[in-house]
This record gives C-alpha cells, sequence and structure tokens, in this order.
C-alpha cells in the first residue's frame, strides 16, 4: 500500500526514475526510439512498478508533478543521447488527467526549450480511455501540442472504446497495437487478423504502426511480413536504466 504523503516525498526526493524500452524500425533494424517507463526507486521497498502508484497519483493530484519529474528526465536523457552521437526519439505516457490540463502544451513546450531539445525527438502516448473522459478538452490539448511539432500516439489501441471516426480525427501520427493481439497472433487467427486489420487501416490513414509486446523472434518476422513499421517488446528487452542503454543499443543492431 502506498501512501499520498510518501508518494509526493519519493516525487521531490527524486525517487521517480524513468526506465527506457527500445522501439525497432523494422525497416532498418536500428533502435529508433524508446518508451519511458516510470519506475519509483523506493528505498526500502526496492523498484516499485507503476501500476502501484499512478492511480493514487491521479487521484490526488500528483500527477501533475510527476509527469513533470518525468518529463524533465525524459528530455535531459534525450538531450544528453543527442549529445552523446545517437539521438532516439524517447516517448512518455500522459495519464487522463494530464490530458485534460489545459495548461500541459504551454508547459511542455518551456520544457523543451529549457533542455534544447527539437520538439520532434519527443513523443507522447494517450489511449483512447484517457480520450473518452472529456473529448472536446482532449482534442484541444492534443492539437496544441501537436502545433508544438511533438509527436503524438495512441496505445494500447483496439482495447478501448473510441470510435474509428472519432480517433481519426485526432492530429496523431502513431498507433500502438495492445500487446494482447500481438502476444497471440501466432496461435491465435483472430488476433492475426485484428493486427494485420490494425496495420492496414493505420497506413490507409497515414499512420505509422508499432507493435508491443513482441516476445519472440517469430513474432518480429511475422509483423515484418505484414509490414508493420516498428516493434517493441521482451524479445529485443524490457525497460533500463538510461546508463545501460547503448550496450543494448549494440547488442540489438
Ligand atoms: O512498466 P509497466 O508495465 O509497469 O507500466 C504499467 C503502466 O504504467 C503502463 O500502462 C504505462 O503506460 C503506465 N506508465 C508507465 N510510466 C508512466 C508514466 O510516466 N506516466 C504515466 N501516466 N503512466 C505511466
Ligand atoms: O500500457 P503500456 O503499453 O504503456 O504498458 C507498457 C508496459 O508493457 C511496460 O511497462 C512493460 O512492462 C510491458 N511490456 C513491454 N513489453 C512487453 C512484452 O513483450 N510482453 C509483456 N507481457 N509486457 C510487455
Ligand atoms: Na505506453
Ligand atoms: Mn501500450
Amino acid at each position: 500500500l502506498v501512501l499520498h504523503g510518501e508518494l509526493r516525498r519519493a516525487v521531490a526526493a527524486g525517487e521517480l526514475r524513468l526506465h527506457y524500452q527500445p522501439q525497432v524500425c523494422l525497416r532498418t533494424g536500428r533502435v529508433i526510439g524508446v518508451e519511458g517507463l516510470v519506475r519509483w526507486e523506493h528505498p526500502r521497498r526496492g523498484l516499485l512498478l507503476p501500476g502501484s502508484f499512478i492511480d493514487l497519483a491521479e487521484q490526488t493530484g500528483l500527477i501533475r508533478e510527476l509527469t513533470d519529474a518525468v518529463l524533465v528526465q525524459a528530455l535531459a536523457d534525450s538531450r544528453a543521447w543527442a549529445d552523446a552521437g545517437r539521438p532516439l526519439r524517447v516517448a512518455v505516457n500522459l495519464s487522463a488527467r494530464s490530458l485534460g490540463d489545459l495548461e500541459l502544451p504551454g508547459h511542455v513546450a518551456a520544457l523543451l526549450r529549457d533542455a534544447g531539445v527539437a520538439p520532434g525527438a519527443l513523443e507522447l502516448e494517450i489511449t483512447e480511455t484517457a480520450v473518452m473522459e472529456d473529448p472536446a478538452r482532449a482534442r484541444e490539448v492534443l492539437r496544441q501540442l501537436r502545433l508544438l511539432g511533438v509527436g503524438l500516439s495512441v496505445d494500447d489501441f483496439g482495447t478501448g472504446h473510441a470510435s474509428l471516426a472519432y480517433l481519426s480525427q485526432l492530429p496523431v501520427q502513431t498507433l500502438k497495437v495492445d500487446r494482447s493481439f500481438v502476444m497471440g497472433m501466432l496461435t491465435d487467427a483472430g488476433s492475426r487478423t485484428i493486427v494485420k486489420a490494425i496495420i492496414g487501416l493505420a497506413h490507409d490513414l497515414g499512420l505509422r504502426v508499432v507493435a508491443e509486446g513482441v516476445e519472440s523472434v517469430a513474432t518480429w518476422r511475422e509483423l515484418t511480413a505484414l509490414r508493420c513499421d516498428e516493434i517493441q517488446g521482451f524479445w529485443l528487452g524490457g525497460a533500463i536504466p538510461s546508463a545501460e542503454l547503448p550496450a543494448l543499443v549494440a547488442a540489438v543492431e
């Protein structure tokens, strides 16, 4: 059990750290980007996963500080990778509450400026469910983020309740196929059909497709055959600290 005061202290103390999971471009075989996934490096309880504290942060309003801390780290690391000669796109997950925050775009603009990072190097991941909590407001926030030049992707695609008509009007560039479909696609004909259809749909709409949950080389090959653009999953590696990324990038490539 996590308590509000404890989480607030942890955010202020810098105990929330972003780990990064690689994303590989299927056309080039190169690591093209990473997704930042927040972990709480708790002094006594070890590494805590977001499932145990994100909901609390949302309910208590701490999510603003948390998102802030996450964005600052992502942009600082992005800057360091670029300075080291290996630029990588960095993705950050937005919660429903952040997506309803009309001050977020201006804030992101200021953080990008302060970090000296090009807007195109940042991607923000949203879910259909988060968008549908307040569609009009989310649309306005996304519109302004897009005007900044930040990339936008729909996470866990296929599991939410947004209509395709609505989604096609959002200023997103990327769909991330939910891992439940990808993990089942070699054994379940229905899952494979869904993955194939999402890739076709995305491309027809001019969107890029990332498949999540790639756990085997066979899945990787199948996604290449289906003309998926990028993959992410335990086959390449889970989320790791920034310092371990260069070795992983070298191993993958
Ligand atoms: O890494 P893990 O599988 O435990 O992530 C679980 C969930 O936590 C995922 O749905 C992910 O989108 C979410 N998550 C991870 N990092 C962040 C973050 O920095 N902010 C928010 N709002 N959610 C995150
Ligand atoms: O909801 P979201 O897509 O942001 O969740 C991301 C989480 O999915 C990561 O934190 C990670 O723990 C998990 N994940 C990443 N790759 C794989 C994978 O190949 N298999 C499984 N089962 N989970 C994965
Ligand atoms: Na995500
Ligand atoms: Mn996802």
